[in-house]
């Protein structure tokens, strides 16, 4: 098997002797989707081989739609108000049924927590993608609109089964011609074969769009001028696609053009694209940026932007807040603007595609990431989870044949999709779905499997940044260890601005007496993150010799971590290994050889971190620690100038 089928198999249930015939009718609607649902159950279910007879039963419901998407399953009935509502309910009947569950036995009565599920991915026109680890566009950019993929049905048939229900299809650092009638007719193709599978497109919009492509001189959202080019230019879209989603934007953030280049606000800008988008849609609006001249916290930032801002935006604009304040780091705490902007619609941003958490090459499971922040209380009347209206991923599909580059990152994908649905849902629950469903239902498959991912993230963690740690990635490419670098153009690109190690201590004083970005979030949250040794580094300068609560002093527990992120890592080796009997050759072998690449680099990382921290702080790695292998020079010194996704 090549990963292909992802976690969409259906792998038999029972020998083809034993199989008995099932049957599926549908009633009450006769759509699109509604058949793609009624083909989706007669396809898996032959798939399944089922051991006894089955009738499944999808009934659409003459009762409006309470949320859209939502079901019921009971044994062998599924029922909706929606035709999307029954093709998510054949999806989570042929899900129970993969992992053995007998159909009788499935009851489900679900609805999604927020009804934009998205994935953006960071895709150009040229077929790079910014940040992607597995090959070139997934979209065929060149030869759409003519030609639509197959794999475009298969790859929209796997988000429809995991809920997702909104695509951005290119690069928040978008090109104008993305707007150009030649490529809104690729956009329609992709729209049009998304369509029944409950999926609506949406695009990267470019600030500076009038003036690039519209002949105008200015793209000042006050301008009547420029306020009529963007209603055109959104009629023109609608007139395409009539149920386009709307717009992403990223303005004044790493270079990006904005309102703010016309001396206007972020809500200015968002508000002007929002009127010509009306009621048929919505503007995603980004809330990261930091800006070169400014010299506040990076960390603070977005927030000192936005949250005057709140009550601002028209009822159609949703600020999009990455999950935490810095960048897609290992670990973050959630960002502080959650929860502070109770009259404006905030979606949360996650980042499936592992920039930082070592590409497609570390296996490391999302889930525990994406809930923690879900999870995270944020002092202002809820979770995170509770704070957001809308969520979005940063995808981690290309061309590649296994879609993700590696079959593990397949799972975070999966756990997306899930947390999406219900981002109450446990991880350890998404794990064993996804593992039973894309390799074995073999319990012990599973008992060995299910804790080797849920602990690979924080193995990651470990490995590269521990105890808070952030930002000390190699330049650009952000892989491998480069805590040294001190000499990028703007400060807070080089990871010494993070880190702020010298010989005394190291860490990041965000407390009153430094930056003071602790003062963004609620006042007992506040104290809760000040106290957990998990971000203590994020939150605090400390000396070497500060005390951990474990009783040793940090620069005692630094190289315990590197060395537990390595035992583990250590660990999934050994435990994949065993596992060659359950899986096909294939795969597993393609698991495993990324597994070797990892264990080798999670050395690297703590090897040259050590190198780096003893060489600042003047001090031998503590009694018993190995020295690193080589030099900190020679760490120094790699250079990847073929890294992917840069
Ligand atoms: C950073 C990436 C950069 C993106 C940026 C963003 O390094 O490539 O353009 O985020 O989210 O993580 O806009």
């Amino acid at each position: 098997e090549d990963g292909y089928r992802l976690w969409l198999r259906n792998a038999p249930l029972a020998d083809a002797a034993q199989h008995k015939s099932a049957t599926v009718t549908l009633i009450g609607s006769d759509s699109p989707t509604a058949r793609l649902a009624r083909d989706e159950l007669q396809r898996g279910l032959a798939e399944l081989r089922l051991a006894s007879t089955a009738a499944i039963t999808l009934r659409k419901l003459a009762t409006p739609a309470q949320r859209e998407g939502a079901f019921r399953v009971n044994g062998a009935k599924i029922s909706s108000a929606s035709d999307i509502g029954l093709l998510y309910g054949a999806f989570a009947l042929l899900r129970e049924l993969g992992q053995g569950k007998p159909l009788a036995s499935i009851k489900l009565d679900e609805a999604p927590a927020y009804t934009l599920r998205m994935l953006n991915h960071w895709d150009d026109p040229d077929g790079h993608v910014e940040r992607g680890y597995a090959g070139r566009s997934i979209f065929d950019w060149w030869h759409l609109p003519d030609r639509v993929d197959v794999r475009m049905t298969d790859y929209a048939r796997a988000n429809a089964s995991v809920g997702i229900n909104g695509v951005v299809i290119n690069n928040v650092n978008a090109r104008a011609m993305m707007l150009e009638p030649r490529y809104i007719a690729k956009a329609k193709a992709l729209a049009d074969r998304f369509r029944p599978w409950g999926i609506r497109v949406y695009v990267s919009a470019r600030f500076s769009a009038p003036r690039d492509i519209g002949g105008l001189t200015t793209a000042d959202p006050l301008d009547p001028a420029v306020r009529a080019w963007w209603k055109a230019k959104t009629d023109e879209l609608y007139a395409a696609i009539p149920d386009f989603g709307g717009f992403l934007v990223k303005a004044n953030s790493e270079g990006q053009p904005g309102p703010q280049d016309y001396g206007r606000s972020h809500a200015d800008g968002a508000n002007m694209l929002a009127a010509a988008i009306g009621a048929r849609g919505v503007v995603i609006w980004r809330a990261f940026v930091y800006a070169a001249e400014n010299k506040e916290d990076r960390a603070k930032q977005a927030f000192t932007e936005f949250q005057p801002l709140d009550g601002k935006f028209a009822s159609n604009v949703i600020v999009q807040v990455k999950n935490g304040p810095i960048d897609f780091q290992p670990r973050e705490p959630f960002h502080p603007l959650f929860g502070a902007m109770p009259k404006t619609q905030l979606a949360i941003e996650f980042q499936i595609t592992k920039e930082y958490l070592g590409f497609a090459s570390h296996l490391a499971f999302l889930a525990p990431l994406f809930e923690e922040v879900l999870d995270a209380d944020t002092g202002r009347g809820g979770t995170v989870a509770e704070k957001v209206s809308a969520i979005a991923g940063v995808a981690n599909t290309g061309s590649d044949r296994n879609w993700t580059g590696s079959d593990f990152d397949q799972a975070n994908w999966y756990a997306f999709g899930r947390l999406a649905w219900n981002p109450r849902l446990p991880s350890d629950q998404i794990a064993r779905e996804w593992a039973a469903l894309t390799f074995s239902r073999d319990p012990a498959f599973l008992r060995a499997v299910v804790p080797m991912m849920l602990g690979s993230r924080e193995a990651v963690v470990d490995y590269m940044t521990p105890l808070g740690l952030a930002h000390v990635m190699g330049t650009g490419h952000h892989y491998g260890p480069a805590p040294w670098v001190a000499d990028l153009d703007r400060p807070e690109w080089n990871p010494v601005y993070y880190h702020r190690a010298d010989r005394d201590g190291i860490g990041f004083d965000r407390t009153g007496t430094g930056s003071d970005a602790l003062a963004q979030y609620a006042p007992d949250v506040a104290k809760r993150l000040l106290a957990d040794e998990e971000l203590l580094l994020w939150f605090r300068h400390v000396p070497w010799d500060y005390r951990m609560s474990s009783g040793r002093t940090l620069w005692e527990e630094l190289p315990r971590r590197y060395d537990r992120g390595v035992a583990t890592v250590d660990r999934m080796g050994v435990t994949w290994a065993e596992q060659a009997p359950h899986i096909d050759a294939q795969r597993h072998r393609a698991v495993a050889d990324f597994l070797k690449i990892q264990a080798h680099e999670a050395r690297w990382w703590r090897d040259a971190s050590l190198a780096y921290w003893s060489a600042i702080s003047g001090r031998a790695l503590p009694p018993g620690h190995a020295a690193p292998t080589h030099p900190l020079n020679w760490y120094q010194a790699q250079r990847f100038p073929e890294a992917p996704g840069q």
